[in-house]
C-alpha cells in the first residue's frame, strides 16, 4: 500500500511517542511565550512549560474551548506577528462570530502534507483528476484539499460548491477520477447523475468525503450508486482544518497524523482521559502549528481511538467514525439520540432514498420526533398498503436501534431540500 510519508506513517510507536513529546514540549513553551491567553491560563494555576515532562503531563493543561476562540476573536490567539500569517480561514459559524485560523507558510506546507497523506491512503495517486466540490473561501475544506491534491501531484479541478448540473457536466467532460465533497453533497451529485442517466459516463473511482458525519451505510449506498470507493477524513478549523485524520482502504478508522496532532479522548463530565477503545470527546493539541498553536482543544466530537497497527501497514492511531457532536445529541423523552443512528437505519433500506430530515418538537410537554425520508419510487406513495407496510418496517428498525417510537413520513424523491455544503438534517422546533 502506497504511503505519502512512509517514514512517519510506519514509525514504531515508541519513537513516535518520543517525537510527540519533543513537539509537545516545544508547542507548550511556544504557546506560553507567544499567546497571552495561554500564559495567563498557566500562570493562574502555577503551571510552567517545564512541568510538561511526559505525554501524560499534558493533563495538567486546561482545555481550550470555542468560547476561548470567540473571546480572542479575531487574531488574539495568533503566536506570530500578522506579517508572518499568509492565510486566514474561518468557520461558517451560523451564530455569533466565526472561529478564525491563521497559517504561516510552514503551516500551509504541513497542512498540504497531511492532506496528501490522507488522499494517498484513500488510494489516490498523481495520475488522479480530483474534482473538488467543497466550497472555496473561508471554509477550510476547499483550499485545504486543493493544496493537498497539488502536493500529491494529481490534477485539481477547483469547482467549489453549487450549480449541481454544471458539476455533473464537468465531472463527465474532465473525466474526474476522484470526487471531494461532503457526504451529503456527494450523494446529491450521485443521485443527480443517476437521474440524468450519465452514471456510466463518469470515471470516478474514489470519493473522499469529510466535514460532516456519515455512516458506514451511507458509504455503502454511495459505493453502490457511483461504483467509486468512498473514504472519509476529519478535521476542524480550530486546529487547522481537514487533515487531522483519514481512512485508508481498510476503512477501519481514520489514521491520525500523529506527528502533527496529539489526540486524547476525554470523558468530560469526569475530566478523565479515556483508554483505547473507550468513547468520549476528542481533544486535540497541535504539535507543529506556528500561526495558531492550540492546546487541548475540546472538539465536542464523539469518537474513540485504537493504537493497533492497521492491516495497511501504518502504525498511526486510528479514530473511529465520529458518532456525533455532543451538542448535536438529541434528548427525546429522556433518551439520547444521535442523528447518525437514524441515518444508519435509513441508509440500510433499499426502498428509501438517501435524503432525510429529522423534526423534533414538543407537544403538550412531550418531545416528539419525526423522520421524513424520501422514497426511491414515487408510485409507492399512492399504494396505501405498501406504504403502511414500509412505514411500519422503518418504525420497527428505528425502535430497535433507538429504543424509542419515532413518527415516520415518507415523501417524494427530491422533495427535501439538498445542501451544497454541510447538511443540516435536524430541525429542532423546541428551541
Ligand atoms: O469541516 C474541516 C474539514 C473540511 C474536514 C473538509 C474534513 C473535510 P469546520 O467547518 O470547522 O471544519 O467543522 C468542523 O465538522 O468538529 C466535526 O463536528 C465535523 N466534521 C468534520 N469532519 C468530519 C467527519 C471542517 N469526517 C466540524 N465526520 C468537526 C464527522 C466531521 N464530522
Amino acid at each position: 500500500m502506497k504511503m505519502f510519508s512512509p517514514e512517519i506513517e510506519t514509525l514504531d510507536r515508541k519513537t513516535l511517542r518520543e517525537l510527540q513529546l519533543e513537539r509537545l514540549k516545544h508547542t507548550v513553551r511556544y504557546a506560553y511565550e507567544n499567546v497571552p491567553m495561554y500564559r495567563r491560563r498557566f500562570d493562574e494555576i502555577g503551571l510552567k512549560p517545564e512541568h510538561i515532562q511526559t505525554l501524560k503531563d499534558i493533563e495538567l493543561i486546561p482545555y481550550t474551548t470555542k468560547d476561548d476562540l470567540r473571546d480572542n476573536y479575531p487574531f488574539g490567539l495568533f503566536a506570530v506577528p500578522m506579517k508572518k500569517i499568509v492565510r486566514l480561514h474561518a468557520s461558517s459559524g451560523t451564530t455569533g462570530k466565526p472561529v478564525v485560523g491563521g497559517y504561516t507558510r510552514a503551516d500551509l506546507d504541513n497542512w498540504s502534507t497531511c492532506i496528501a497523506r490522507i488522499l494517498t491512503m484513500a488510494g489516490a495517486t498523481d495520475e488522479d483528476i480530483f474534482h473538488v466540490a467543497f466550497g472555496y473561501g473561508l471554509f477550510t475544506g476547499g483550499f485545504g484539499l486543493h493544496y493537498g491534491v497539488e502536493k500529491l501531484g494529481a490534477t485539481v479541478v477547483p469547482v467549489s460548491s453549487g450549480n449541481t448540473d454544471r458539476q455533473i457536466m464537468l465531472l463527465k467532460d474532465f473525466g474526474a477520477t476522484a470526487l471531494i465533497a461532503t457526504p451529503s453533497y456527494a450523494m446529491y451529485l450521485a443521485e443527480t447523475a443517476r437521474q440524468k442517466g450519465v452514471l456510466d459516463d463518469l470515471k470516478l473511482r474514489l470519493v473522499c468525503m469529510g466535514a460532516e458525519a456519515s455512516t458506514a451505510e451511507m458509504h455503502e449506498a454511495l459505493h453502490k450508486i457511483l461504483g467509486a470507493f468512498p473514504t472519509e477524513n476529519y478535521g476542524l478549523t480550530e486546529v487547522g482544518g481537514p487533515g487531522v485524520s483519514g481512512e485508508c482502504r481498510e476503512k477501519a478508522g481514520m489514521h491520525i497524523n500523529e506527528d502533527m496532532y496529539y489526540c486524547e479522548v476525554v470523558d468530560i463530565p469526569h475530566n478523565k482521559v479515556l483508554g483505547e477503545g473507550e468513547q468520549g470527546e476528542m481533544v486535540i493539541t497541535t504539535l507543529v502549528k506556528e500561526g495558531m498553536p492550540i492546546l487541548r482543544y475540546r472538539t465536542k466530537d464523539i469518537t474513540s481511538v485504537t493504537y493497533e497497527p492497521c492491516k495497511c501497514g501504518r502504525t498511526t492511531a486510528r479514530m473511529s467514525r465520529v458518532v456525533g457532536r455532543t451538542d448535536d445529541m438529541l434528548i427525546i423523552r429522556g433518551v439520547n439520540v444521535f442523528p447518525s443512528q437514524i441515518e444508519s437505519v435509513l441508509m440500510g433500506m433499499d426502498e428509501l432514498g438517501k435524503t432525510y430530515e429529522i423534526v423534533v418538537d414538543r407537544v403538550n410537554y412531550m418531545d416528539t420526533i419525526e423522520v421524513r425520508v424520501e422514497v426511491v419510487d414515487a408510485s409507492l406513495l399512492t399504494d396505501y398498503s405498501q406504504l403502511e407496510a414500509l412505514v411500519a418496517k422503518i418504525k420497527h428498525n428505528l425502535r430497535t436501534v433507538l429504543q424509542l417510537d419515532v413518527k415516520v413520513k415518507l415523501v417524494e424523491p427530491f422533495s427535501i431540500k439538498r445542501a451544497e455544503g454541510k447538511v443540516k438534517r435536524v430541525i429542532d422546533l423546541r428551541k
